[in-house]
Protein backbone atom coordinates (compact mmCIF):
# COMPACT_ATOMS: atom_id res chain seq x y z
CA UNK A 1 0.00 0.00 0.00
CA UNK A 2 2.72 2.35 -1.40
CA UNK A 3 0.00 5.55 -0.81
CA UNK A 4 -0.23 5.18 2.76
CA UNK A 5 1.91 5.95 5.99
CA UNK A 6 1.28 3.82 8.71
CA UNK A 7 0.92 6.09 12.36
CA UNK A 8 -0.65 4.01 14.42
CA UNK A 9 -1.56 0.03 15.73
CA UNK A 10 -4.03 -1.08 18.34
CA UNK A 11 -4.06 -5.09 19.25
CA UNK A 12 -6.07 -6.04 16.54
CA UNK A 13 -6.09 -2.99 13.81
CA UNK A 14 -3.24 -0.50 12.09
CA UNK A 15 -3.89 2.84 11.16
CA UNK A 16 -2.82 4.58 8.18
CA UNK A 17 -2.35 8.13 7.09
CA UNK A 18 -3.67 8.71 3.48
CA UNK A 19 -3.30 12.09 3.35
CA UNK A 20 -3.62 15.50 5.40
CA UNK A 21 -7.49 15.05 5.73
CA UNK A 22 -7.96 11.00 5.29
CA UNK A 23 -7.21 8.25 7.21
CA UNK A 24 -7.25 4.55 6.49
CA UNK A 25 -8.66 2.12 9.49
CA UNK A 26 -8.07 -1.71 9.05
CA UNK A 27 -9.37 -4.25 10.89
CA UNK A 28 -7.16 -7.65 10.85
CA UNK A 29 -8.56 -11.17 11.71
CA UNK A 30 -6.12 -11.04 14.83
CA UNK A 31 -8.08 -12.09 18.07
CA UNK A 32 -7.18 -10.77 21.46
CA UNK A 33 -8.70 -13.15 24.72
CA UNK A 34 -7.56 -11.68 28.79
CA UNK A 35 -6.03 -9.22 26.61
CA UNK A 36 -3.64 -10.98 24.86
CA UNK A 37 -3.56 -11.18 21.50
CA UNK A 38 -3.66 -15.40 19.96
CA UNK A 39 -1.37 -16.35 17.24
CA UNK A 40 -4.07 -18.00 15.55
CA UNK A 41 -6.23 -15.52 13.44
CA UNK A 42 -9.92 -15.92 12.70
CA UNK A 43 -10.77 -15.75 9.08
CA UNK A 44 -13.23 -12.94 8.46
CA UNK A 45 -13.27 -11.39 11.71
CA UNK A 46 -11.82 -8.13 10.59
CA UNK A 47 -14.84 -7.95 7.87
CA UNK A 48 -17.58 -8.87 10.18
CA UNK A 49 -16.23 -6.34 12.35
CA UNK A 50 -15.72 -3.17 9.48
CA UNK A 51 -19.08 -4.23 8.54
CA UNK A 52 -21.19 -3.87 11.69
CA UNK A 53 -19.05 -0.94 12.34
CA UNK A 54 -20.42 0.73 8.99
CA UNK A 55 -23.61 -0.45 9.13
CA UNK A 56 -23.91 1.02 12.73
CA UNK A 57 -22.28 4.42 11.31
CA UNK A 58 -25.20 4.13 9.20
CA UNK A 59 -27.67 3.42 11.59
CA UNK A 60 -26.78 6.48 14.11
CA UNK A 61 -25.82 9.29 11.49
CA UNK A 62 -28.99 11.21 12.41
CA UNK A 63 -27.35 11.19 16.25
CA UNK A 64 -23.81 12.27 15.45
CA UNK A 65 -21.96 12.50 12.60
CA UNK A 66 -19.30 9.91 12.28
CA UNK A 67 -15.61 9.90 10.44
CA UNK A 68 -16.74 6.91 7.85
CA UNK A 69 -15.93 7.86 4.06
CA UNK A 70 -16.13 4.72 2.61
CA UNK A 71 -15.40 0.80 3.05
CA UNK A 72 -12.84 -0.49 0.52
CA UNK A 73 -13.72 -3.54 -1.37
CA UNK A 74 -11.54 -5.82 0.92
CA UNK A 75 -14.36 -4.81 3.08
CA UNK A 76 -12.11 -4.46 6.08
CA UNK A 77 -10.57 -0.78 5.34
CA UNK A 78 -12.20 2.07 6.41
CA UNK A 79 -11.64 5.23 4.98
CA UNK A 80 -12.36 8.03 7.25
CA UNK A 81 -11.72 12.42 8.29
CA UNK A 82 -8.64 12.74 10.26
CA UNK A 83 -10.06 14.06 13.16
CA UNK A 84 -8.88 15.73 16.20
CA UNK A 85 -9.25 12.64 19.28
CA UNK A 86 -11.08 13.70 22.39
CA UNK A 87 -8.69 12.31 25.58
CA UNK A 88 -11.14 10.05 26.72
CA UNK A 89 -13.16 6.81 26.14
CA UNK A 90 -16.49 7.07 25.86
CA UNK A 91 -18.37 4.17 27.34
CA UNK A 92 -22.47 3.66 28.28
CA UNK A 93 -23.50 0.58 30.29
CA UNK A 94 -26.93 -0.79 30.51
CA UNK A 95 -25.77 -3.90 32.67
CA UNK A 96 -23.77 -4.04 35.14
CA UNK A 97 -20.73 -6.26 33.85
CA UNK A 98 -16.72 -6.35 33.70
CA UNK A 99 -15.00 -3.27 35.36
CA UNK A 100 -18.69 -1.72 36.27
CA UNK A 101 -19.63 -4.78 38.45
CA UNK A 102 -16.29 -5.18 39.96
CA UNK A 103 -16.16 -1.28 41.01
CA UNK A 104 -20.32 -1.50 41.86
CA UNK A 105 -19.09 -4.70 44.50
CA UNK A 106 -16.16 -2.49 45.91
CA UNK A 107 -17.83 0.78 46.14
CA UNK A 108 -21.93 0.97 45.27
CA UNK A 109 -20.40 3.53 42.53
CA UNK A 110 -19.51 3.60 38.83
CA UNK A 111 -17.59 6.26 37.84
CA UNK A 112 -19.32 8.30 40.45
CA UNK A 113 -23.19 6.87 39.74
CA UNK A 114 -24.07 5.85 43.21
CA UNK A 115 -26.33 2.62 41.86
CA UNK A 116 -29.59 1.23 44.07
CA UNK A 117 -28.10 -1.84 46.72
CA UNK A 118 -28.63 -5.13 46.37
CA UNK A 119 -27.74 -5.60 42.07
CA UNK A 120 -26.23 -8.84 40.99
CA UNK A 121 -23.98 -9.30 38.55
CA UNK A 122 -25.35 -8.65 34.63
CA UNK A 123 -28.46 -6.93 35.90
CA UNK A 124 -30.17 -4.66 33.78
CA UNK A 125 -29.88 -1.10 35.24
CA UNK A 126 -32.86 1.48 35.85
CA UNK A 127 -31.47 3.70 33.05
CA UNK A 128 -28.05 3.27 30.96
CA UNK A 129 -24.82 5.35 32.45
CA UNK A 130 -22.41 7.11 30.93
CA UNK A 131 -19.19 5.94 32.70
CA UNK A 132 -15.88 7.93 31.06
CA UNK A 133 -12.46 5.94 30.98
CA UNK A 134 -8.82 7.12 30.41
CA UNK A 135 -7.47 5.81 27.01
CA UNK A 136 -4.67 3.69 28.58
CA UNK A 137 -1.88 3.15 25.96
CA UNK A 138 -0.85 -0.13 27.16
CA UNK A 139 -3.33 -2.44 29.57
CA UNK A 140 -6.45 -1.59 30.74
CA UNK A 141 -8.20 1.69 30.04
CA UNK A 142 -9.22 3.50 33.65
CA UNK A 143 -12.64 3.87 34.64
CA UNK A 144 -12.51 8.25 35.87
CA UNK A 145 -15.22 10.18 37.49
CA UNK A 146 -17.53 12.72 35.67
CA UNK A 147 -15.05 15.67 37.43
CA UNK A 148 -12.35 14.27 35.86
CA UNK A 149 -13.75 14.16 32.75
CA UNK A 150 -14.60 16.96 32.78
CA UNK A 151 -10.83 18.37 33.58
CA UNK A 152 -9.78 16.57 30.59
CA UNK A 153 -12.17 17.95 27.77
CA UNK A 154 -14.18 20.76 29.91
CA UNK A 155 -17.58 20.69 31.43
CA UNK A 156 -19.48 22.08 28.23
CA UNK A 157 -17.87 19.65 26.10
CA UNK A 158 -18.68 16.71 28.82
CA UNK A 159 -21.96 17.19 28.92
CA UNK A 160 -22.41 17.49 25.04
CA UNK A 161 -20.48 14.22 24.85
CA UNK A 162 -22.25 12.26 27.64
CA UNK A 163 -25.86 12.98 26.31
CA UNK A 164 -24.48 12.49 22.88
CA UNK A 165 -23.06 8.74 24.03
CA UNK A 166 -26.90 7.79 25.59
CA UNK A 167 -28.78 9.00 22.65
CA UNK A 168 -26.69 6.25 20.11
CA UNK A 169 -26.19 3.92 23.09
CA UNK A 170 -29.62 3.81 23.14
CA UNK A 171 -29.87 3.99 19.35
CA UNK A 172 -27.84 0.97 18.68
CA UNK A 173 -29.36 -1.28 21.53
CA UNK A 174 -32.78 -0.37 20.43
CA UNK A 175 -32.48 -1.61 17.07
CA UNK A 176 -30.06 -4.91 18.62
CA UNK A 177 -32.59 -5.32 20.76
CA UNK A 178 -35.46 -6.44 18.27
CA UNK A 179 -32.71 -8.84 16.61
CA UNK A 180 -32.43 -10.85 19.84
CA UNK A 181 -29.43 -9.35 21.12
CA UNK A 182 -28.10 -7.30 24.33
CA UNK A 183 -25.66 -4.80 23.78
CA UNK A 184 -24.96 -4.59 27.44
CA UNK A 185 -22.82 -2.10 27.49
CA UNK A 186 -20.00 -0.37 24.55
CA UNK A 187 -16.73 2.17 23.90
CA UNK A 188 -16.50 4.35 21.43
CA UNK A 189 -14.68 7.22 20.81
CA UNK A 190 -15.19 10.76 19.91
CA UNK A 191 -13.23 13.49 17.74
CA UNK A 192 -13.45 16.95 16.58
CA UNK A 193 -13.73 17.86 13.10
CA UNK A 194 -12.50 21.53 11.81
CA UNK A 195 -15.60 23.28 12.87
CA UNK A 196 -15.41 21.87 16.39
CA UNK A 197 -18.47 19.48 16.08
CA UNK A 198 -18.20 15.92 17.65
CA UNK A 199 -17.94 13.45 15.03
CA UNK A 200 -18.26 9.65 16.10
CA UNK A 201 -15.00 7.89 14.88
CA UNK A 202 -13.40 4.15 15.28
CA UNK A 203 -15.58 1.18 15.12
CA UNK A 204 -18.93 1.61 16.59
CA UNK A 205 -20.90 -1.11 18.05
CA UNK A 206 -18.73 -4.11 17.50
CA UNK A 207 -18.55 -6.71 19.67
CA UNK A 208 -14.96 -6.17 20.26
CA UNK A 209 -15.92 -2.37 21.45
CA UNK A 210 -19.11 -3.76 23.25
CA UNK A 211 -20.53 -6.73 25.29
CA UNK A 212 -22.48 -8.72 22.81
CA UNK A 213 -25.31 -10.79 24.78
CA UNK A 214 -27.32 -13.45 23.10
CA UNK A 215 -30.65 -12.42 24.62
CA UNK A 216 -32.23 -15.66 24.56
CA UNK A 217 -29.96 -17.17 27.30
CA UNK A 218 -29.33 -14.01 29.30
CA UNK A 219 -29.40 -15.40 32.99
CA UNK A 220 -28.67 -12.04 35.21
CA UNK A 221 -26.82 -13.61 38.63
CA UNK A 222 -23.47 -13.86 37.14
CA UNK A 223 -20.94 -13.69 34.14
CA UNK A 224 -23.03 -13.79 30.59
CA UNK A 225 -21.34 -16.47 27.88
CA UNK A 226 -19.79 -13.95 25.24
CA UNK A 227 -21.38 -13.84 21.98
CA UNK A 228 -18.34 -14.30 19.80
CA UNK A 229 -15.23 -15.24 21.96
CA UNK A 230 -16.78 -17.83 24.33
CA UNK A 231 -15.49 -20.63 22.34
CA UNK A 232 -11.83 -19.56 22.30
CA UNK A 233 -12.28 -18.24 26.18
CA UNK A 234 -13.37 -21.70 27.15
CA UNK A 235 -10.56 -23.80 25.26
CA UNK A 236 -7.78 -21.39 26.52
CA UNK A 237 -9.06 -21.57 30.18
CA UNK A 238 -8.78 -25.66 29.35
CA UNK A 239 -5.43 -25.27 29.15
CA UNK A 240 -4.24 -24.53 32.39
CA UNK A 241 -3.14 -21.21 30.29
CA UNK A 242 -1.91 -18.57 32.91
CA UNK A 243 -3.44 -15.24 30.24
CA UNK A 244 0.09 -14.06 30.20
CA UNK A 245 1.86 -13.58 26.14
CA UNK A 246 2.24 -15.62 24.36
CA UNK A 247 -1.11 -16.63 23.75
CA UNK A 248 -2.14 -20.39 22.61
CA UNK A 249 -2.69 -21.20 19.19
CA UNK A 250 -6.12 -22.30 18.61
CA UNK A 251 -7.37 -25.89 16.62
CA UNK A 252 -9.33 -25.71 13.83
CA UNK A 253 -12.40 -26.52 15.26
CA UNK A 254 -12.40 -23.84 17.52
CA UNK A 255 -11.25 -21.35 15.08
CA UNK A 256 -14.07 -22.26 12.54
CA UNK A 257 -16.63 -22.28 15.55
CA UNK A 258 -15.89 -18.73 16.50
CA UNK A 259 -15.57 -17.92 12.83
CA UNK A 260 -19.32 -18.85 12.58
CA UNK A 261 -20.20 -16.62 16.14
CA UNK A 262 -19.10 -13.47 14.29
CA UNK A 263 -20.79 -14.18 10.95
CA UNK A 264 -23.85 -14.87 12.81
CA UNK A 265 -23.58 -12.03 14.98
CA UNK A 266 -23.29 -9.75 11.54
CA UNK A 267 -26.31 -11.42 9.87
CA UNK A 268 -28.13 -11.07 12.89
CA UNK A 269 -27.54 -7.48 13.03
CA UNK A 270 -27.42 -6.51 9.73
CA UNK A 271 -30.01 -8.66 8.02
CA UNK A 272 -28.03 -9.45 5.07
CA UNK A 273 -25.81 -12.89 4.35
CA UNK A 274 -22.12 -12.26 4.65
CA UNK A 275 -21.03 -13.05 1.15
CA UNK A 276 -23.60 -10.68 -0.15
CA UNK A 277 -21.22 -7.77 2.31
CA UNK A 278 -18.47 -9.44 1.14
CA UNK A 279 -19.19 -9.17 -2.84
CA UNK A 280 -20.14 -5.72 -2.13
CA UNK A 281 -19.40 -4.04 1.07
CA UNK A 282 -20.99 -0.39 0.50
CA UNK A 283 -24.15 -2.85 1.11
CA UNK A 284 -24.82 -2.04 4.52
CA UNK A 285 -24.08 1.93 4.21
CA UNK A 286 -27.72 1.96 2.49
C1 LIG B 1 -7.58 7.68 15.69
N1 LIG B 1 -7.21 5.88 16.90
C2 LIG B 1 -7.33 4.58 17.55
C3 LIG B 1 -5.16 3.40 17.18
C4 LIG B 1 -6.20 1.86 15.18
C5 LIG B 1 -6.98 2.81 15.83
N2 LIG B 1 -10.85 9.53 12.45
C6 LIG B 1 -9.74 9.62 13.23
N3 LIG B 1 -9.05 10.76 13.25
C7 LIG B 1 -7.95 10.88 13.99
N4 LIG B 1 -7.50 9.90 14.75
C8 LIG B 1 -8.13 8.71 14.81
C9 LIG B 1 -9.30 8.53 14.03
C10 LIG B 1 -10.02 7.30 14.03
N5 LIG B 1 -10.59 6.32 14.05
C11 LIG B 1 -8.07 6.47 16.07
N6 LIG B 1 -6.18 6.66 17.07
C12 LIG B 1 -6.38 7.78 16.33
C13 LIG B 1 -6.48 3.57 16.84
C14 LIG B 1 -4.38 2.45 16.53
C15 LIG B 1 -4.90 1.67 15.53
F1 LIG B 1 -6.68 1.14 14.21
Amino acid sequence: MPEAVHVGSGKVRELYALDEERLLLVASDRISVFDVVLPTEIPDKGRVLTGLSGYWFSRTEAVCPNHLIGIRDDGRSTECRRLTMLPIECVVRGYLSGSGWKDYRETGEVCGHRLPEGLSESDKLDAPIFTPATKAQTGHDQNITREQAAELIGADRLDAVESISLELYATAAGYAAERGIIIADTKFELGLDDDGQLVLADEAFTPDSSRFWPAAEYEPGGPQPSFDKQFVRDYAESLGWDKTDPGPELPDDVVAGTRVRYLEAFEQINGIPFAEYAAEPGTVLR
